[in-house]
């Protein structure tokens, strides 16, 4: 088992929206299957801080087919010299789609990063947008956040695994944050690639966990 330093641990919640779940604008398999697992988190009082990050596309982003004529879902095009996925349309703001799931306890939440605002560059990760015109990946604060609350250790769920949670992930081992990916509590948009994509994480330096190795705590 798992022990949390509460103190110096944050538990972060990547995209947890109704247009990454069955039904949904860029529908995960079993996307879903992670809101018992996740409440349960939420819920104990494992973890000194919770935050949460939210996907949140203006209409006219770049990063959906629908605004890029002859093109489909998931071609793939060259955007500021970096491979971009076009996606179809998902979270744009203001949305249902966009929410942060309804059936979760945002209350105890202390931050929320929306990510992906800016209609030319794509933010896949909490910590940093995607590169912009200029060749930037402009920082969100997040980091900075986290250490002027003194925490040291990540806890990462949410979706999708492939993309939101992995950037999110390499980017606070990059920080220099002790990175837990709670492996179970995330899906892939193409789980084809979770071999390689456990390999990329590790050689990242971030751990893989699963939820059942949490030692958690009720809440009192
Ligand atoms: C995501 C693709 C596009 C994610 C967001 O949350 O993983 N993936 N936008
Ligand atoms: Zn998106």
């Amino acid at each position: 088992m798992m022990t949390i330093d509460r103190k110096r641990s944050a538990l972060v919640l990547v995209d947890i929206q109704p247009d990454f779940m069955p039904g949904g604008g860029l529908p995960v398999t079993d996307g879903h299957r992670i809101l018992d697992g996740v409440r349960k988190l939420m819920d104990s009082d494992a973890f000194g801080l919770q935050v949460a990050t939210q996907d949140w596309h203006p209409p006219d982003h770049v990063s959906f087919a629908a605004n890029h004529p002859g093109k489909e879902p998931l071609e793939v095009i060259s955007l500021h010299g970096h491979d971009q996925v076009l996606w179809p349309l998902h979270c744009v703001q203001g949305t249902e789609g966009a929410e942060l799931h309804p059936e979760l306890p945002w209350g105890q939440v202390s931050v929320i990063i929306r990510k992906g605002d800016d209609p030319r560059t794509d933010s896949y990760s909490g910590f940093r947008n995607n590169w912009n015109p200029d060749g930037l990946r402009p920082g969100t604060g997040l980091a900075g956040y986290l250490r002027e609350r003194k925490v040291s250790d990540l806890y990462v769920c949410g979706l999708a695994r492939d993309y939101c949670v992995k950037w999110t992930a390499e980017d606070a081992a990059a920080e220099g944050f002790r990175t837990r990916v709670i492996w179970d509590l995330t899906r892939s948009v193409d789980p084809s690639g979770d071999d390689d994509l456990r390999k990329t994480l590790a050689s990242a330096g971030v751990e893989l966990v699963e939820s059942s190795e949490l030692e958690m705590e009720s809440p009192s």
